[in-house]
């Protein structure tokens, strides 16, 4: 299996809720490296742009609300298998359906206030990653 790099982002309700510390050492459990991670309050314009696959669809406007209601933390990860592995770990998109023990079962309210973000496919890793940060910071902490 391929060494991948998918981007998680620490979504303002786990900020919110003090939970980043028992979200990220899920992570870490699991297997993944952190190669790189800041706390952002993304402006919605950045919200609006890093979404931009939805902007159709009718939860974009909360969506990007609701992302730069306050501070988020992007990490980035690597791990062999990484983008499908950290869906498992976060589960379905509403916590309502994710299976339990994944994140989003144990902390997530809703579809939209879910906790936590994970790239949906490697290409779309590399890109999320390279969003948030630089070859120059992520080579830094290798
Ligand atoms: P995932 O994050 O599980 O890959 P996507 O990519 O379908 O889910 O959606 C991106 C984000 O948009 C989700 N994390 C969630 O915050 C929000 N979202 C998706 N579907 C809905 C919905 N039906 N209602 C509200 N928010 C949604």
């Amino acid at each position: 299996m391929a060494i991948e790099r998918t981007l998680a982002i620490l979504k303002p309700d786990c900020v919110r809720k003090n939970l980043q510390g028992q979200v990220i050492a899920r992570m870490q459990k699991a297997g993944f490296t952190i190669l790189s991670m800041k706390m952002v309050r993304l402006s919605p314009i950045s919200a609006g742009a890093f979404y931009a696959v939805h902007k159709d669809r009718p939860f974009y406007k909360g969506l990007v609300e609701f992302m730069s209601s306050g501070a988020c933390m992007p990490i980035a990860l690597e791990k062999e298998n990484a983008v499908e592995d950290f869906r498992t770990l976060i589960g379905k998109t509403d916590p309502a359906e994710a299976a339990p023990g994944t994140i989003r079962k144990d902390f997530a309210e809703s579809k939209g206030e879910n906790i936590v973000h994970g790239s949906d496919s490697p290409d779309n890793g590399k890109s999320e990653v390279a969003f948030f940060f630089s070859e120059k910071e992520l080579a830094e902490n290798r």
